[in-house]
């Protein structure tokens, strides 16, 4: 007869997070899923770039007249102009500034076209080297003078204790849509901070994301690790002109600064995951959140577009 043990037998877990103590783990996935051929999306050294540090900053993609119109989405979205599903939208902590309109794709056949093009979904598509479906989507707006910061964190970190992303095979795409310098907030990375997985100390507090999305205090490392991290690997600060693309694995750490220039910052902002690795059951949450921040039905893989953005 088996002994009946009085310990639950704890879920498989490659990355279990939200712990007593904080610990430590080496990433057990892929950060570049395909290997390299001459009609890749990506030249063989942007690639490499890509596995090494987990990220890469893309100039000219997109024409002049491609980024104009999508600004001026952006201020339509922004503005008031349209109509927005219904909790979709955050506010800054202090203020009714909004700091992020989610779900772009549903709310704007521009940035749906946008987030289907071979330069952005495409580019995902061949990294991870799957068929490729949106995990979240956001419009990411830093107000001057008073856009607060986004502390240090993985992304992954949150969408696998909190959303039940299975295995690191997602990645992040950040259109630019003002001018990013090194004055108004821009996205700060850790160049090979993705090979280390984090597992933050603390427990999920329910509705964790109510709070976390105005400012993340769970899932985020201590300050000797974040201190360890940024001594190894150094901080990059991804800046560039409307129209620059940034590309990042889900779990490079990074943050930015708030900012107190009276320049806006904005992006447009898209997470591609691998068709396969399909939300499960959160590994350290008692619920999910919400679809909005991260999709839960049967992913449905995008069909790559070509050439000029067009509705
Ligand atoms: O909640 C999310 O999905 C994203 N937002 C924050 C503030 N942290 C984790 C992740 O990047
Ligand atoms: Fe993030």
């Amino acid at each position: 007869m088996v002994a009946i043990t009085d310990t639950v037998k704890r879920r498989q877990d490659p990355y279990p997070s939200r712990l007593p103590e904080e610990r430590w783990l080496p990433r057990q996935d892929k950060t570049v899923w395909s290997q390299w051929c001459p009609d890749a999306p990506l030249t063989a050294q942007e690639t490499d770039h890509f596995d090494r540090d987990g990220f890469i900053v893309l100039r000219d993609l997109f024409l002049e007249d491609e980024v104009k119109e999508l600004m001026q989405e952006s201020a339509a979205l922004r503005g008031g102009k349209r109509e927005l599903e219904e909790g979709c939208i955050i506010t800054e902590p202090d203020s009714d500034e909004v700091r992020t309109i989610f779900k772009l794709p549903e709310q704007s056949p521009l940035f749906n076209r946008l987030a289907s093009d071979r330069r952005v979904a495409g580019i995902a598509s061949y990294l991870l080297g799957a068929d490729v479906y949106i995990h979240q989507s956001r419009l990411n707006y830093k107000a001057g003078f008073t856009g607060k910061e986004f502390y240090w964190h993985s992304d992954f970190e949150t969408w696998h204790a909190e959303d039940g992303m299975p295995r690191m095979r997602a990645v992040s795409a950040s259109l630019l849509l003002t001018d990013n310098d090194a004055l108004n907030g821009p996205l700060m990375l850790m160049p090979g901070s993705h090979q280390h997985f984090i597992g933050c100390a603390g427990e999920t507090p329910e509705n964790n994301y109510k709070s976390s999305l105005k400012k993340q205090e769970v899932g985020t490392p201590s300050h000797e690790a974040l201190t360890k991290l940024a001594n190894k690997h150094g901080i990059h600060v991804a800046t560039g002109k409307a129209g620059t693309l940034v590309l990042f694995d889900c779990n490079t750490m990074h943050g930015s600064n708030g900012n107190i220039t009276p320049f806006a910052r904005s992006n447009a902002f898209f997470v591609f995951n691998a068709v396969s690795n399909r939300l499960e059951d959160p590994f350290d949450a008692k619920k999910p959140r919400p679809e909005f921040l991260g999709f839960r039905g049967e992913p449905k893989p995008i069909e790559i577009a070509s050439g000029k953005l067009s509705i």
